[in-house]
């Protein structure tokens, strides 16, 4: 069994190469994706987080780690992505207005569509309107929302009194996450559901769809 902790070290090292190499490496000889991401890549990501935050790496570092961990999901993806599942149901995603971290987001995002759902990823620093707009267009059974700063946490709150004010909310569900949101939050904010990370979103929005 692969150790998952040098792949761990090597993104967050920056060593886009060797991350890919790692994670080739992991899947070839039979991890599960979902372990690769959890104790592999989001393992080293933390490590790069709490650096950041105690100085010993700047911008460009996180920037290093982010485009390994890209590359590394990019040769997860066929894997997570399975085939022939029934649809169950519509979701819309998108990282909140302000937030440009879109990893997690995009995450979440493989697991849904892997496990059945049909997705419309908006992307990162979606407006309110948009996600809005989205929704009057797309009928989504489920909005999810991602932010992983705490002063864009709040804008998932905008989003929701938004969706009342529209007289939208009742016809869907709403989940929120990132790595700053707790279920406290979601139920201060009226969201439906949450969920800690891209495994858990699957069985959240299936509970809320009754599935
Ligand atoms: Co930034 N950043 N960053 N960053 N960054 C954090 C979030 C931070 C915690 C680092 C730190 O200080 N320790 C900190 C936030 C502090 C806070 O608000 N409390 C921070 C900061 C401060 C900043 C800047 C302000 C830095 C600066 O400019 N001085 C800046 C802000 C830019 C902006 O958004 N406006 C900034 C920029 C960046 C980069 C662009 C360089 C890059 C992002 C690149 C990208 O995403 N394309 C980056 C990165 C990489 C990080 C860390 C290191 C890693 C984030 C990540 O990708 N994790 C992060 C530290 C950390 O989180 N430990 C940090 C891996 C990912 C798989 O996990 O995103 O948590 P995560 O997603 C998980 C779960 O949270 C959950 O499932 C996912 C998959 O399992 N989940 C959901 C996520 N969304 C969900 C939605 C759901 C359900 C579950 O339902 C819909």
């Amino acid at each position: 069994m692969a150790d998952l902790s040098i792949l761990a070290q090597a993104l967050d090292r920056g060593d886009r190469e060797k991350t890919v190499e790692l994670t080739k490496e992991a899947l070839d000889g039979g991890a599960n994706p979902q372990d690769i991401i959890a104790q592999g890549l989001q393992a080293g990501m933390a490590a790069v987080g709490e650096k950041f935050s105690s100085g010993e790496y700047f911008l460009p570092d996180m920037l290093m780690a982010a485009r390994s961990m890209k590359a590394a999901l990019e040769v997860l993806q066929p894997a997570l992505e399975q085939t022939g599942i029934p649809t169950i149901g519509r979701v819309v995603i998108g990282t909140v207005e302000g937030d440009m971290h879109d990893i997690g987001k995009n995450v979440v995002a493989t697991f849904l569509s892997g496990n059945g759902f049909e997705v419309f990823d908006l992307g990162l620093n979606v407006p309110v309107q948009k996600f809005i707009d989205e929704v009057k267009e797309k009928k989504p059974d489920i909005l999810g929302m991602s932010a992983l700063l705490t002063t864009t946490m709040p804008v998932m709150g905008k989003v929701i009194k938004s969706l009342e004010e529209e007289g939208l909310r009742s016809s869907l569900k709403v989940i929120v996450g990132g790595a700053p949101v707790t279920q406290d939050y979601a139920n201060y904010i009226g969201a439906d559901g949450y969920a800690h990370d891209g495994g858990r979103a699957v069985p959240v929005c299936k509970q809320l769809l009754g599935k």
